[in-house]
């Protein structure tokens, strides 16, 4: 069977990735694929622990980088060998909203770990398991952070408190990412009407769809879902 497409959405914040995730959601399985849509840090009951440990602000001290680090590579170690990739042995495609890219770009670029040692990491947590596309959302990191401070109903957390500096840094890490790996990465200009961003994705995606090593197998239609994961099937 033909592994299922694992597409990654990356950007800093408000860049759009979630209100994209879902919308590629909906356009791969109209086009009669099975999806997986997860998230990082989380996407397990682990992972989800450990989301809800690394937004807390009220611990008397804020976990170290190196803390910080592993705690997202424990969640990303955890979702991939118990989410990503039994789905993709399966054939289900799995859209996930950030993956190791982040670390590379947040605990690499911004927080400035040392990056050979965050790559080492970065590759034993994910155990091989790398995506076919990644969309990199860009934007002005101020613009991004208005379009956060504009949500309704909750807080900034402990890493959206961070300086526009910070902000910056990721920026330029994730577009240092993107140039060294122009046949995974796909950088769409975030700064556009939401319809015109979601119509380059899926432009992108068909195009990604269509080659040769994609096949017609990569179509797998109702296949068993795996253990407590979130399978939909085709419209
Ligand atoms: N992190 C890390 O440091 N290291 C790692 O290895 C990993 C993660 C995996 C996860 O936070 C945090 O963990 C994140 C990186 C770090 N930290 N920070 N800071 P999260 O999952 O809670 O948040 P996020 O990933 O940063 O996503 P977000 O802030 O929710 O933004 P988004 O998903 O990119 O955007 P959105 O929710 O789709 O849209 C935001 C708002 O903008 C919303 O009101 C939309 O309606 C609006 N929007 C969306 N698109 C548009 C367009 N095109 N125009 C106008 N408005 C738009």
């Amino acid at each position: 069977m033909v592994p299922g497409l694992f597409v990654t959405l990356e950007g800093s914040e408000g860049t759009g990735k979630s209100t994209n995730a879902i919308l590629l959601e909906r356009f791969l399985r109209s086009r009669g694929l099975s999806v997986l849509a997860l998230r990082e840090p989380g996407g397990t009951a682990l992972g989800e622990e450990i989301r809800h440990l690394l937004k807390r602000t009220d611990l008397p001290v804020p976990p170290c980088a190196e803390g910080e680090l592993l705690l997202f590579l424990a969640s990303r170690a955890q979702l991939v060998r118990e989410r990503i990739q039994p789905a993709l042995d399966q054939g289900i495609s799995v859209i996930c909203d950030r993956y190791f890219d982040s670390t590379l770009a947040y605990q690499g670029g911004a927080r400035s770990l040392d990056l050979e040692t965050v790559k080492t990491l970065n590759r034993f947590a994910a155990g091989g398991c790398i995506p076919d596309l990644t969309f990199l959302l860009d934007l002005p990191p101020e613009v991004g952070l208005r379009r956060i401070a504009r949500r309704l109903g909750r807080g900034r957390d402990r890493m959206e408190r961070e300086s526009l500096e910070f902000f910056q840094r990721v920026r330029q890490s994730y577009l240092s990412l993107a140039a060294a790996e122009p046949e995974r990465f796909h950088r769409v200009d975030a700064d556009q009407s939401p319809v015109a961003v979601q119509r380059e994705l899926r432009r992108v995606l068909e195009k990604r769809l269509a080659r040769p090593d994609a096949g017609p197998d990569r179509i797998v239609r109702f296949p068993a879902p795996p253990a407590g994961g979130k399978v939909l099937p085709p419209e």
